[in-house]
């Protein structure tokens, strides 16, 4: 084992790419599971986005095949384990209720088997979501705050968080978990709303659309960029206790004022442009999430450190660049 050796499975996603990039900055030999895809051109697009992609180690497997997630942690021997990968899009997790359940659910526990069985002196990170407070028990929530899932997706995260938790009591991994509020970047998937927004805004901008249409306009989250949150990661498994951490800003604002502030930026009005489509809304919503991110600030001495205004701006700014350049992400 390299003394800092990690493995990412999701690297490709937004989240495993700008971890991948924190590791490489550190010194990590990087390792990453890759799923086979009949589209091998585009998979890396994100790790290329950062200029990353011939840097790390590829490694073919799949978090529904424990097989393969066995092998990929014998002959890596990572001293620190990272399980990013997951159906992650809660409003498709209805539709695909079973094959969310079998990757977010018990592909987590997948991992845990394989770090149990093959190589059980690593440090192993869940990526556990804010989601499972659903239905918010309390305002503003914490690692106290009770869970109440209200999607397919939150309720499989739920199961994964809780085996993170028995496998750390019942076993002794070193395992932590961390309970991330939303996080966006210019990486993020195009399905999700600030992005479906940035992107939509540089359309508008360009004269390519004229309208955005969006689902429920008042639901309000906790947003942050992207590139802070993995830090939080790397930071939980650095410490000599295993635990479990909120991750936020703090601040919570709806989807409404993340449209005027990206649309504000590009010198455009939100109200010409975005229409509802009831197609858009969810069978549940989250309405509110609001984190208290005080224990990751006293125990990891981590805090947001990208503001929404920024985010929102550095998002509409690369968008608009793609676009004039026809490029696609
Ligand atoms: P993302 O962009 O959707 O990335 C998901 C990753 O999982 C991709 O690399 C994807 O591979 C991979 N994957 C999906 N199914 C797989 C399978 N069966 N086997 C192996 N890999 C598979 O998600 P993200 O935003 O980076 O989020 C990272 C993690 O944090 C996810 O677990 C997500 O649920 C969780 N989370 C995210 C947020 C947030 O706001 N972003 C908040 C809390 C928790 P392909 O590239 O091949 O699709
Ligand atoms: O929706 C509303 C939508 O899809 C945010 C994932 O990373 O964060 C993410 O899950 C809100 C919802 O993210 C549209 O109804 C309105 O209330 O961007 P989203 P999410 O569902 O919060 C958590 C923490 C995760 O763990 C997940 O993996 O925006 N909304 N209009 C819309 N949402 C989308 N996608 N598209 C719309 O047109």
């Amino acid at each position: 084992m390299h003394a800092k050796c990690a493995l990412i499975t999701g690297v490709t996603g937004q989240d495993g790419a700008y971890l991948a990039s924190f590791l490489l900055e550190r010194g990590y030999e990087v390792h990453g599971l890759l799923r086979r895809s009949a589209s091998a051109d585009v998979v890396d697009a994100r790790l290329k986005w950062l200029g990353i992609a011939g840097k790390i180690t590829l490694h073919d497997g799949n978090l529904t095949d424990l097989s393969s997630l066995i092998r990929v942690l014998g002959e890596v021997r990572p001293a620190e384990v990272y399980n990013l990968a997951a159906q992650s899009f809660v409003k498709s997790s209805w539709q695909q209720p079973l094959l969310t359940g079998a990757v977010t659910g018990m592909g987590a526990v997948n991992v845990l088997e394989a770090v149990r069985i093959a190589y059980p002196e690593a440090r192993f990170y869940q990526a556990s979501s804010s989601e499972m407070f659903g239905l918010i028990q309390e305002p503003i929530q914490s690692e106290k705050t009770p869970f109440y899932p209200r999607s397919p997706y939150a309720a499989a995260k739920l199961y994964a968080h809780w085996m993170t938790v028995n496998y750390r009591e019942s076993f002794g991994l070193h395992a932590s978990s961390g309970i991330l509020f939303n996080h966006e970047s210019p990486l993020r998937g195009i399905e999700f709303v600030t992005r479906k927004i940035t992107d939509g805004v540089a359309r508008i901008k360009l004269g390519l659309s004229e309208t955005l249409a969006l689902g429920n306009l008042d639901a309000k989250r906790d947003w942050g960029h992207a590139r802070d949150y993995v830090k939080a990661m790397w930071l939980m498994l650095q410490q000599d206790e295993p635990d479990d951490y909120v991750v936020a800003t703090g601040r919570t604002t709806s989807v409404w004022e993340f449209c005027e502030l990206a649309f504000g930026h590009a010198g455009l009005r939100m109200e010409d442009h975005v229409v509802v489509d009831e197609r858009l809304l969810r069978p549940a919503e989250v309405d509110v999430l609001h984190g208290n991110p005080a224990k990751a600030k006293e125990k990891l001495g981590w805090a947001a450190e990208t503001s929404l205004e920024a985010l929102a701006a550095e998002m509409v700014e690369v968008d608009l660049e793609r676009q004039k350049r026809h490029e696609h992400l």
